[in-house]
């Protein structure tokens, strides 16, 4: 196979999350904005871009582009907005969409739990108690018979690293903690949860005889690297980051043991039943690379995002590295399974760069497979704007760009390009045109 071309059996689709894009949710990111958490303290995600709403026409969004996977969670403050109280008619509407999306040709892709949670979690059975896990139980045995039948990839939880940094050590989003030995605690119960999640989903398969899906999580990574090269102590933050960040969880879930090191943070070190070899693909979600600066007072580390090429850091701040791509790829080689790109994508608020930087992603992830990286799918994040956490509306990370006065959904340069690679299976460059045409 030459090396600009990607294989038939290669899988492009896109990804959102429910809190991101269904709009009309009341969960503890809804309360953290009514708190004045996010950047601009009066955003609200709100009705978002409605697309629990207009999900049956959005359906034809992600046909037009090509793809044949959708990644979307299921809110479980949705389903289940009172302790011990299945709200019916949200898990029928959950189903009747998934079932909408394969009836036209599109691999669900699913998550159970994308950094949203219901009201009463944190307060009732947060993370850091075992009680959480008695809840998540629940929740997991209900969605996996939603998923009865359906052919379907799972993500049990989304970035786990970065719910845990914000949520448990930075306290800077929902339950806003910052305390080591919770976190720590939290983390091994996430693990925990993941392998709850797996067991709930192959049983049910198992008592209705139906193949079992593979299952996974979702995991942030970012290229770390030392802001002064030549610096001992940026050095060994960088292989801190990459050991813990990078990696703690994932080793977690393949070797079966947790370990955590980060002096001054959190550590600890514990085997967790069922966990050893409890994924059937690692996903990864690359946006960028990060440089580590040592400085001298508590948290004791800077991250910087610097633009050391002259490219142009994007829309959000993040340095311009599809370099990082090609080599964090190469990294998953040691976990010995399949990769999905769960998440990769670009803050554009101009619309200038998306396709060239998909363009330069696409051609790392093409020589990784080459290297031998098993790569079988590549889910763009994300299908259209949404509501971007502590940022809010600022970012556009769509493929489709949404104006949320009219909610309209307008197909964009960006979008052509996703559909001509993922119809040809041929990378070429993008047109000029584009990056003219948004100048
Ligand atoms: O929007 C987020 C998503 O929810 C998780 N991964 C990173 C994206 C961009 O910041």
């Amino acid at each position: 196979m030459s090396g600009d071309v990607f294989p038939a059996d290669f899988v492009f689709g896109v990804a959102t999350s429910a809190y991101q894009v269904e709009g009309g949710i009341e969960n503890d990111w809804s309360d953290w904005e009514r708190s004045g958490k996010c950047k601009d303290k009066a955003a609200r995600c709100g009705n978002s871009v409605e697309h629990w709403e207009r999900f049956f026409d959005d359906v034809q969004l992600i046909t037009r582009l090509g793809a044949t996977a959708y990644r979307l969670s299921i809110e479980w403050a949705r389903v289940e907005p009172k302790r011990g109280e299945w709200d019916e008619s949200a898990w029928s509407g959950y189903r009747a969409r998934l079932e909408a999306l394969v009836k036209a040709g599109i691999t669900p892709v699913v998550t159970l739990l994308h950094f949203t949670h219901p009201r009463w979690f944190h307060v009732e059975t947060p993370w850091h108690e075992k009680s959480s896990l008695v809840a998540w139980e629940r929740y997991a045995k209900r969605c996996a018979e939603l998923l009865d039948g359906l052919n379907v990839h799972i993500t049990t939880i989304n970035e786990p690293n970065v719910f845990l940094l914000g949520g448990y050590l930075a306290g800077m989003m929902p339950p806003g903690i910052a305390d080591g030995r919770k976190a720590f605690a939290a983390t091994a119960n996430l693990v925990r949860a993941h392998v709850i999640a797996r067991n709930a989903i192959l049983d049910r398969r198992r008592s209705t005889g139906v193949a079992a899906p593979q299952i996974g999580i979702a995991q942030n990574m970012l290229l770390f690297a030392p802001s002064r090269r030549w610096h001992p102590l940026d050095q060994a933050l960088t292989r801190l980051a990459e050991g813990n960040y990078n990696h703690g969880f994932l080793e977690a879930i393949s070797t079966g043991e947790l370990r955590l090191q980060m002096p001054g943070f959190t550590a600890g070190r514990e085997r967790i039943d069922g966990a050893a070899k409890s994924s059937d693909f690692t996903g990864l979600n690359y946006y960028s690379r990060t440089h580590l600066r040592f400085i001298a007072k508590a948290p004791w580390v800077q991250f910087e995002f610097l633009d050391r090429h002259a490219r142009g850091l994007t829309d959000i701040g993040w340095e311009w590295y599809p370099e990082g791509f090609g080599q964090i790829l190469h990294q998953l080689k040691r976990y010995q399974l399949p990769v999905w790109i769960t998440e990769n994508g670009l803050d554009d608020r101009r619309g200038a760069r998306r396709s060239q930087y998909l363009y330069e992603h696409w051609k790392e992830l093409l020589r990784a497979r080459a290297d031998g990286v098993d790569v079988r799918g590549y889910l763009h994040w994300s299908l259209m704007d949404n509501f971007e956490w502590l940022e809010a509306w600022g970012p556009r990370f769509g493929l489709y760009r949404v104006d949320r006065t009219t909610m309209n959904r307008e197909w964009t340069a960006a979008c052509e390009y996703f559909r001509s690679v993922a119809t040809t299976r041929r990378l070429t460059p993008p047109p000029a045109a584009e990056q003219k045409s948004a100048a």
